[in-house]
């Protein structure tokens, strides 16, 4: 078994993380702090959020120097010290590839207004139509127009993102060997691999209009594209294979047959994949609205893509995501430990390679704000003003935002009781969620029953057992609330029932019980709420 299937990822939001200098900003000092606390939970690797320069109109995701860090993180010097603190307690670290755009600071971008010959063609440029209008009807990712006219260059570019954040033009084979330059670069320092953002968009077909659709129209013309996988093939031929890494792709609206095809090891494109179906069983309108939450749903997209795919990349949070707790769990509610102990449960007993969230491991929970003046997320503050152009009230808005929103997961880690719950001597960026004192590292670590110690119990289990390893994905049953599933590796299995719930239900299944987050020792046939067992 390769090596990135048996450990678990950590993922670092590292504006989020730990200042050490007190700039409300985290950043790499503050990580090598904290690697003791990653290597005691059990990770093995380190996924790094973009740590690159970058004027931050998306949170790094507009980078303006690919081969640099940001003084806002530290130096170059920092980060080769992070690899080799990381390197002595056996943990490995990737960094997140955006490749599909970058800043419109970014020198190629500087270069390519003023049309230098030699990067010219380094972005997606057109001119204006005969009437002055853009050049198609595509809109973006974050609910606006996908064209924005440049004055310098006298033409419109195309950005699916961001406007600070102008598509590259894969058409142009210069663009490709710049990445390979910039693999090599980050594999020669010893990274481990790369979480490649929004990968399957990377190759635009066509530029013909797209079909209506209410946000990124256009999307069926670059979309999984013939031309990505030969990009991602080459990448993969002519670089990564020559090191030991891995990369794990995020893709934008993918499904299942796309997902094979990226994922095929014998078409050496990507190792795995990471896709939303299953944190949208309750959501609607791509994730904005919501709608009950069914465990038999939830079920039938696990099974899909538990039995679809080789190999699964396994998460329920990351910095687009609310809190897994909030999301499916119980949020502040009674059964706030007992539910996040109970989705761990999930998340460490079905198949492929777990990706746990800074904060996740204590049950970090939705901020608590009240006010959308308070946010950052550029994709929530687009999505007010679209909602308002619908004449949406403002309360009806704000309840959905602040559901949704990707500052829920953005706001910094509850080290301690500490002001600013340890996290930074200054004025954090983003603020503290006001339960800072009530949940938090310092605390759980002295409580042999908190998240955080359920957690490297639950990674621990995952690490000895082979069936949880290996062993092939089976559903059992479901019903409204509660799911059960087999893990099964020749004669032997564990099955696995989950409650997402707040009433107990039935549970029809007898057995030595391996693992429970409420301590239980004989099933009885009926399950508490929230409740989950190994048995
Ligand atoms: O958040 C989303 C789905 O829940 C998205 O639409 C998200 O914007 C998309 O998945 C791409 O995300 C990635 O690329 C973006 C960046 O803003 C995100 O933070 C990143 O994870 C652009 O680089």
């Amino acid at each position: 078994m390769q090596w990135w299937k048996e450990k678990v990822v950590y993922q670092i939001y590292p504006r989020s993380f730990q200042d050490s200098n007190g700039d409300g900003f985290g950043d790499i000092p503050g990580i090598i702090l904290r690697l003791d606390k990653i290597k005691a939970l059990g990770a093995g690797i380190i996924w790094l959020s973009p740590l690159y320069p970058s004027p931050d109109a998306d949170n790094g995701y507009d980078i303006s120097n690919y081969l640099g860090i940001d003084p806002k993180y530290g130096t170059m010097e920092d980060m080769e010290n992070l690899i080799k603190e990381a390197s002595k307690r056996d943990i490995r670290i990737i960094m997140d590839l955006v490749i599909n755009h970058t800043s419109d600071e970014h020198e190629w971008f500087q270069k390519s207004r003023k049309r230098d010959p030699e990067y010219a063609d380094y972005y997606i440029w057109r001119p204006a139509k005969p009437d002055g209008g853009k050049p198609n009807n595509w809109t973006g990712f974050f609910m606006e127009d996908a064209w924005t006219w440049d004055e310098k260059r006298g033409e419109y570019y195309l950005h699916l993102f961001h406007r600070k954040q102008p598509d590259l033009n894969y058409h142009n084979p210069k663009v490709i060997e710049e990445v390979k330059k910039i693999l090599k670069f980050w594999l020669d320092k010893g990274i481990a691999g790369f979480r490649c953002d929004v990968i399957n968009v990377l190759y635009k077909e066509s530029l013909a209009d797209g079909k209506p659709r209410l946000v990124v129209r256009g999307l069926e013309h670059y979309k999984t594209r013939e031309g990505t996988h030969r990009i991602l093939n080459e990448l993969r031929t002519e670089v990564l294979e020559k090191y030991d890494c891995f990369t794990v792709g995020e893709s934008a609206m993918v499904d299942l047959p796309e997902a094979k095809l990226l994922c095929d090891a014998n078409r050496r494109e990507l190792d795995m994949l990471f896709y939303f179906d299953h944190l949208e069983v309750d959501r609607c309108v791509a994730k904005y609205i919501s709608k009950a939450f069914r465990a038999k749903k939830f079920l039938e997209i696990i099974t899909k893509w538990q039995q679809g795919l080789e190999w699964n990349a396994i998460y329920l949070e990351n910095h687009d995501q609310p809190r897994i707790v909030s999301h499916y769990g119980d949020g502040m509610g009674k059964y706030h430990a007992r539910s996040a102990k109970m989705l761990s449960v999930l998340e460490f007993t079905i198949k492929g390679t777990p990706y746990v969230y800074q904060g996740q491991e204590i049950g970090m929970t939705n901020f608590d704000f009240t006010d959308l003046s308070q946010l950052n997320d550029v994709e929530s503050l687009n999505i007010d003003k679209l909602m308002q152009k619908f004449k949406i009230p403002k309360n009806l808005r704000w309840k959905w935002i602040k559901e949704s929103s990707r500052d829920n997961a953005r706001t910094p880690v509850q080290w301690d009781a500490t002001n600013n719950g340890g996290f930074s001597d200054e004025k954090p960026w983003l603020p503290v969620n006001s339960n800072y004192k009530k949940i938090n590292y310092a605390i759980q670590e002295k409580d042999s029953e908190s998240i955080l110690n359920f957690y490297r119990k639950m990674i621990e289990f995952r690490a000895q057992s082979d069936i949880l390893l290996e062993g092939e994905f089976t559903p059992l049953w479901a019903n409204k609330k509660a799911l059960a599933y087999k893990r099964t590796l020749k004669e032997r299995s564990l099955t696995v029932i989950l409650n997402f719930g707040h009433r107990p239900v039935k549970c029809p299944h007898e057995g030595e019980i391996k693992l429970s987050n409420i301590g239980r020792v004989r099933l009885n046939g009926t399950l508490a709420p929230y409740e989950a067992v190994i048995i």
